[in-house]
């Protein structure tokens, strides 16, 4: 039966922040989602060798809600496990990748209660339709329409590395755009950025930087392109009058540069990688752009699990019996906490990481006391939300909301 769900249900309902005075700032407004592949935070604001690393969104953060303390919280499913936190507010798993290991269960994710209420959803990905389960896990999930690798004119000219370049991805994904009933929620994947970070001569637009990682040294070349990337999708999205009754949200999905380049990133950051400083390195870009409104630096601790509630709340959807662990980014009353899939744990004054308490302010290490609790909580989170889906859980709620 579904009494193990009360337990879970009651911790949630507990946990659950009010929404602010943005619900339903963006009501009716299509939703354009843009994952932002291995896009750290380091690179916003950021420059090589005088070289503004990402010159479009600097300017665009100037006109958008920017989070500069959001956290990625994936595991091994990768992209993929960045989706499965954006439409569900469940965590992926310690192991494997969710949407393979769990694609046949009962969720309530985001694209299935936008179609509820008139929406048309899409996700827009220039990669083979069965990579990372997508083509049933979107299914599942509750989107209408897959543009995958079939859906895009894919040539060895305009692909490199992992396929389709950013610049024709996004040229090509406004024709499909255009095609789709409003107001919609589409989801685009980006794809250039992608470790080894290999790109066209004719595509660097900053000088390269010269470290002993090859990879951190790629790494600024393709942001750079996915930079401008963006700043031709928006122009063509102003051109076909989307932009205006669109908001748009760009996240990173997860980090680009892994621990074994940390000597390089010490470099370049100019201290020491420490497991402190390992752990901030794990945020992630969060812009949220809705027209007409200021721009705005949030710098609440959060993390993608928060991304499903504060959507909802900005589209003016109440999401008081909706089962996951994310609380709306704009809340005023929201906590400050982000847990890692591995349990690290950062609120706004501490950090708990690689079996250590550290003083925000300071990167120093304090005792382990100041930690204990918010740890408590992360472990739990992970906990309940893994038993929501060994157990596929949900499919009792779905029941009882049908009785
Ligand atoms: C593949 C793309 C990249 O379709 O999403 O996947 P990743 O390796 O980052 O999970
Ligand atoms: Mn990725």
């Amino acid at each position: 039966d579904g009494s193990e769900l009360s337990e879970i249900e009651n911790y949630v309902r507990v946990n659950k922040a009010r929404p602010s005075d943005l619900f339903g700032a963006a009501k009716g407004k299509n939703v354009i989602l843009i994952s932002l592949e291995s896009t750290q935070s380091f690179v916003i604001d950021n420059r090589v060798y005088g070289q503004e690393i990402t010159p479009f969104l600097n300017d665009f953060i100037r006109e958008s809600y920017y989070f500069d303390n959001f956290y990625h919280q994936t595991g091994q499913g990768k992209t993929s496990d960045a989706e499965f936190l954006i439409d569900n507010s469940l965590y992926p798993l310690g192991r494997g990748a969710v949407f393979f290991t769990h694609a046949g269960n009962e969720y309530r994710a985001l694209p299935e209660i936008l179609n509820e209420k008139g929406y048309f959803t899409a996700a827009l990905h220039a990669n083979n339709k069965s990579f990372w389960n997508r083509d049933i896990m979107y299914e599942t999930l509750g989107y209408q329409r897959f543009y995958h690798m079939d859906d895009y004119e894919v040539t060895e000219e305009n692909s490199v590395g992992w396929g389709l370049k950013d610049i024709p991805f996004f040229e090509q994904s406004i024709g499909h755009l255009k095609s789709m009933p409003q107001p919609f929620y589409a989801k685009l994947i980006t794809l250039t950025n992608h470790h080894p970070f290999e790109l066209d001569e004719s595509d660097r637009l900053i000088e390269p930087y010269q470290s002993a990682s090859k990879t951190l040294n790629q790494y600024f070349l393709t942001v750079r392109y996915e930079d401008e990337a963006l700043k031709v999708f928006i122009e063509k999205l102003k051109e076909e009058g989307l932009y205006d009754n669109s908001v748009i949200i760009m996240y990173g999905d997860h980090y680009g540069i892994s621990p074994n380049h940390n000597e390089a990133m010490g470099e370049y950051l100019g201290k020491e990688i420490t497991p402190f400083e390992n752990a901030q390195l794990q945020r992630v870009p969060l812009i949220i752009h809705i027209p007409g409104h200021k721009g705005k630096v949030i710098s609440t601790v959060g993390g993608q699990i928060d991304l499903k509630p504060t959507i909802l709340h900005l589209l003016g959807i109440e999401t008081d019996d909706d089962i996951g662990f994310g609380q709306d980014l704009f809340s005023p009353e929201r906590r400050e906490f982000a847990v890692f899939r591995d349990g690290s744990v950062v609120t706004k004054d501490y950090l708990w990481t690689a079996g250590t308490c550290y003083d925000k302010e300071s990167g120093e290490e304090t005792e382990e006391r100041y930690c204990a609790p918010f740890r408590e909580r992360g472990a739990e989170e992970l906990k309940y939300s893994d038993r929501i889906i060994y157990g596929d859980l949900l499919r009792f709620y779905a029941k009882d909301e049908k009785d």
